[in-house]
């Protein structure tokens, strides 16, 4: 198989969710990169960073709401070098060094995040999140015993996922319909979801249904926390960009539409909560409240030679 048809297999993988989850995206995308850089041959530099660029626009177009994919090809891609096997090394540091951060972001959000749950606390989440679920489970291997209620998710049941790595654990867990999410709120001490992506006002846009819980819990009076990477945090809604709303195949909702004359499906795969309904972002870089997303986009994600360079 030539490289180019590497990385394309991986983008196949990504756009059909055979690998999901923000982080895990990312993560894969990163490794792609890696190996087409070592793979790749090229008549010149330029015809190497030419090919990188193609292969990292491949995998970018892939899921376009994640912002995780853009910065990790961003801090992959970022490389000075003088030739084309000096650009293969820095390429191939650059994905392992974020790959190796990525899985110490998760396990330090779970320390950092479990100290928000109690002992006996029943923690809803939604969707299936690395981030969530790590929270979740630093707090149980600290000998809390809490409860879980995690949604089903639809279309795509994320949720099922969910509950077998919870299973896994020896936690103790309910499965409910997303529909049922007001129903149970009341006996829900925190929910902890995890993020597709974060922007400069703190707003977070994470799997569709994500928007209702918050509301609910709100209401509820119940707190609502959010488990993130720092690579998470949008750079460019600083300079004013909206996210893009993935809308996926109405096939995922239902199987057959052709008997409906006047229908029509929507698919939207993710959602927009305000950051009014927030209580606490959870990072690797520590316990933020939603207002402060910025300076995460400043300080880790050196907004401020982004703007200089352009
Ligand atoms: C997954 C989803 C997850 C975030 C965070 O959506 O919305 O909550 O990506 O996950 P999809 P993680 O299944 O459509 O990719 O914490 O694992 O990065």
């Amino acid at each position: 198989m030539k490289p180019i048809d590497r990385v394309t297999e991986t983008a196949e993988k990504i756009s059909s969710m055979e690998i999901r989850g923000a982080g895990r995206i990312a993560t894969a995308a990163a490794a792609s990169l890696k190996e087409y850089a070592l793979a790749v041959q090229a008549e010149s530099f330029e015809d190497f960073n030419q090919k990188t660029a193609v292969a990292a626009d491949l995998l970018l177009k892939t899921r376009p709401t994640a912002v995780s994919l853009s910065n990790a090809i961003r801090m992959v891609m970022k490389y000075k070098a003088d030739d084309i096997d000096g650009a293969r090394q820095a390429i191939a540091t650059n994905a392992d060094r974020f790959i190796e951060n990525s899985q110490k972001a998760v396990e330090k959000i779970g320390q950092i995040g479990s100290k928000r749950i109690r002992e006996g606390d029943t923690v809803l989440t939604h969707c299936n999140s690395n981030a969530a679920i790590s929270v979740i489970s630093a707090a149980h291997k600290s000998g809390k015993n809490i409860k879980v209620i995690a949604t089903e998710s639809r279309p795509r049941f994320q949720g099922i996922t969910t509950i077998g790595m919870l299973d896994q654990m020896g936690i103790e867990t309910e499965l409910i319909v997303d529909s049922a999410v007001r129903s149970v709120m009341n006996d829900v001490d925190l929910v902890v979801v995890g993020a597709d992506v974060i922007t400069a006002n703190g707003t977070l846009v994470n799997k569709i249904g994500t928007a209702q819980i918050a509301l609910c819990a709100r209401e509820a009076r119940t707190s609502f926390m959010v488990a993130a990477e720092t690579y998470k945090f949008s750079p460019e809604t600083i300079l004013g960009e909206l996210v893009t709303i993935e809308e996926r195949e109405a096939t995922e909702v239902l199987a057959d539409i052709s008997k409906y004359k006047h229908v029509r499906v929507r698919n939207p795969a993710f959602d927009v909560t305000p950051h009014q309904y927030i209580d606490l972002i959870c990072t690797e870089a520590g316990a933020i409240s939603p207002e402060m997303s910025y300076l995460i986009i400043r300080e880790r994600l050196g907004w401020e030679m982004k703007v200089e360079s352009s």
